[in-house]
C-alpha cells in the first residue's frame, strides 16, 4: 500500500429478492458477474474490504447491511427483469444518507444506462465486463484522481466509449465469499451444484436473446484454458460440491477444446462428481457425447425452441429440427438425460415483413415435447411465452410493430392478428401441465424444482 491509497470499503450486491424468492432461478446461483469481479479486483488492489450482499436477503437486511458496514462505494448489479426492485433498492439505500459512490453494472445498466442515470440516484454505470472497469475506478477513488473519464463507463456528463472484452479470463469467481448451503438449483442430483463458466460469450446471434454484455466488443468468444478449468473444479470439490453445471450458454462451441476440457478434468481423478451442461443441438458427435457421459454429465440441457424449421430459421437459431432429433438420439445412446427449452409465439422479420410463430406451429412444439418426454428422448422441460426482452433484436421488431404486451395472464410478450389471447392462454396452460405433471413423475426435483411447479399450479388454478 502506498500512504496516497485510502482504505476503501466496497459493497457488491444483488438487489434483495428476500426468501420468498426462493423457488425462483435467482436464489440457483451467486452473482458470477460480481464475484469474477471481486476476484479480479483484489488481487490488484490492497487495502480494499470486499463483501456482498446476496440475493436472498430481505429488503430490511439488505439496508440493515449497507448501514453497518457504511460502505465507500455500493455496487449493485442486476437485470432488466429486475429493474423496478435494483430501482426501489438504490432509492432505498440512498435515503440512508450515507456518503457513497453508487456505480450499478450488468445487463440492464450495460443495455440502457440513461434509464438508470435519470430515474435513480446513481452516480456511474459500467458498461460490459467490470473487472478492469472497476478496478480502476477503486484505484482512482483510492488515490483520489478524477473518475468520470473512465472507459466503460457512463455518468450523467458523458460516455466514455466501450472496454474491449478481456482477453485473459483464466480466473475463477471469489468462491471463498460463497456458503453453497445457501443456494439451490431446481433439478440436481446432489444438494448443491456450482455452476462454472468455461467460455465467455456466444458465437450465434439468436433474434430473441438479449445478451448485450458479450456484445459490445470482438471477439465474443472467449474460451478459458482446460487447465484453469480442471482447477476450478479441484477447488469445487475441495469445498464439498460433488455437482457442477458447466453454465456458459453453450458448452460445444469449439468440439476439440470440449475434448480437452473433459481429460483435463477426468485426469483428476475425483470420485463421486457429477456434471451438467449446456449444449447446442447442432455440434455434437459422438465422440464428446462419450466423453461427456465418462465424465459422469448426467443431464444436458438444449434451447431446442421449436420443432418448425420456418420458426428455427426465422428466429436465427442456426439449428434444424433434423439437427435436434439427431443431437436428442445421441444423447440417448449415451444414457445422458436431456432437460430441453421450448419457445411459444415467437415472431421475427422476412424482407421486411413481421412474422409469427402460428396457433399450428404452436400445437406442433407441445406434440413433440409430448411425444418425447414419453419416448424418454427428453427427460425434463421448460417453456416460456416469447418476451421480448431489451437489448435483442426482437425488442428492436416487437417495438417497430406496435406487438409488446404485458398482461396478468400471459406476462410480458407479443400479440398478433391471427391467434387470440384465449388461444394463447390455453397453451400456456397445455405447457403447464405438461411440465408439471413430468416434473413430478420424473421425481429428480429438489425442494426448489417442487415449489417452483407449486407456483405453476396454482398459476393454472387462477387462469
Ligand atoms: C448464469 C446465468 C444466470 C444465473 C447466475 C446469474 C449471474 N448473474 O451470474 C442465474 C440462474 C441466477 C440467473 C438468473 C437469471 N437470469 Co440469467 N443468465 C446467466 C447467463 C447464462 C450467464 C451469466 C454469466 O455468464 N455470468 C458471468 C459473468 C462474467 O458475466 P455477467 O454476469 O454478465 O457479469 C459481468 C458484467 O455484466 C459486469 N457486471 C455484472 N454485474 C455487475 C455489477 C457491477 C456493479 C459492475 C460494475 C459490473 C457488473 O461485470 C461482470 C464481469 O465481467 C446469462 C447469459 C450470458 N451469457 O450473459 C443469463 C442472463 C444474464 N440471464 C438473464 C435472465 C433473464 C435471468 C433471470 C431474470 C431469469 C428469470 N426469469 O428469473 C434471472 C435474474 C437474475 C438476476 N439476478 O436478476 C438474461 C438477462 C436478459 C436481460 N435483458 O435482462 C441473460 C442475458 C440471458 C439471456 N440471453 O437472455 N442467470
Ligand atoms: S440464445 Fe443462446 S445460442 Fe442464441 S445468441 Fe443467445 S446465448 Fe447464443
Amino acid at each position: 500500500m502506498t500512504p496516497l491509497q485510502k482504505k476503501l470499503k466496497v459493497v457488491f450486491a444483488d438487489p434483495p429478492f428476500g426468501m420468498e424468492f426462493k423457488g425462483e432461478a435467482v436464489t440457483e446461483s451467486p452473482n458470477l458477474g460480481i464475484l469474477f469481479i471481486i476476484s479480479y479486483a483484489r488481487t490488484r488492489l490492497s487495502n480494499v474490504e470486499f463483501t456482498y450482499l446476496e440475493p436472498f436477503l430481505s429488503m430490511d437486511e439488505h439496508l440493515q447491511k449497507v448501514k453497518e458496514i457504511a460502505p465507500d462505494v455500493y455496487a449493485i448489479s442486476f437485470t432488466t427483469l429486475r429493474r423496478d426492485l435494483s430501482f426501489e433498492t438504490i432509492a432505498k439505500v440512498k435515503e440512508l444518507g450515507l456518503p457513497m459512490l453508487i456505480i450499478a453494472g450488468g445487463v440492464h445498466p450495460t443495455i440502457d444506462p440513461q434509464d438508470i442515470l435519470k430515474e435513480t440516484a446513481v452516480d456511474i454505470c459500467v458498461r460490459g465486463e467490470g473487472e478492469e472497469t472497476t478496478t480502476e475506478l477503486l484505484q482512482k477513488i483510492q488515490t483520489g484522481q478524477p473518475i468520470t473519464d473512465v472507459k466503460g463507463t457512463v455518468n450523467r456528463q458523458k460516455t466514455n466509449g466501450v472496454r474491449p472484452l478481456l482477453k485473459d479470463i483464466d480466473f475463477f469467481p471469489a468462491w471463498d465469499l460463497i456458503d453453497f448451503e445457501k443456494y439451490e438449483i431446481a433439478v440436481s442430483k446432489k444438494k448443491h451444484v456450482a455452476y462454472l463458466l468455461p467460455i465467455r460469450g456466444c458465437p450465434n446471434y439468436c433474434t430473441y436473446c438479449s445478451n448485450p454484455v458479450w456484445k459490445l466488443e470482438k471477439p465474443w468468444i472467449r474460451q478459458r484454458s482446460p487447465k484453469n478449468i480442471a482447477e476450478e473444479v479441484r477447488y469445487l470439490y475441495s469445498r464439498g460440491l460433488r455437482e457442477i453445471y458447466l453454465r456458459s450458454d453453450t458448452f460445444n462451441v469449439d468440439i476439440e477444446w470440449c475434448l480437452q476440457v473433459c481429460d483435463e478434468i477426468k485426469n483428476l481423478g475425483l470420485k463421486g462428481l457429477t456434471f451438467q451442461c449446456n449444449l447446442r443441438a447442432d455440434k455434437l458427435t459422438n465422440e464428446l457425447a462419450q466423453r461427456l457421459c465418462n465424465l459422469n454429465v448426467w443431464l444436458v440441457h438444449i434451447g431446442l425452441e421449436s420443432v418448425n424449421d420456418r420458426v428455427l430459421k426465422g428466429i436465427g437459431k442456426n439449428v434444424t429440427q433434423a439437427d435436434n432429433i439427431r443431437t436428442l438420439n445421441i444423447l440417448k445412446k449415451y444414457k445422458i438425460k436431456v432437460y430441453g427449452f421450448l419457445m411459444l409465439y415467437n415472431a421475427w422479420e422476412t424482407n421486411g415483413k413481421l412474422e409469427n410463430e402460428t396457433v399450428e406451429e404452436v400445437n406442433n412444439t407441445l406434440e413433440f415435447a409430448k411425444n418425447s418426454l414419453r419416448d424418454n428422448l427428453i427427460e425434463y422441460i421448460s417453456w416460456s411465452i416469447t418476451n421480448p426482452l431489451i437489448g435483442s433484436k426482437l425488442y428492436d421488431i416487437a417495438k417497430k410493430y406496435d406487438i409488446a404486451i404485458h398482461n396478468n395472464k400471459l406476462g410480458s410478450c407479443m400479440r398478433f392478428s391471427n391467434v387470440t389471447e384465449q388461444q394463447m392462454i390455453e397453451h400456456v396452460k397445455q405447457g403447464m401441465i405438461l411440465q408439471l405433471l413430468n416434473g413430478i413423475q420424473k421425481g429428480m426435483m429438489t425442494r426448489k424444482g417442487q415449489k417452483r411447479a407449486a407456483q405453476k399450479a396454482t398459476k393454472i388454478l387462477n387462469m
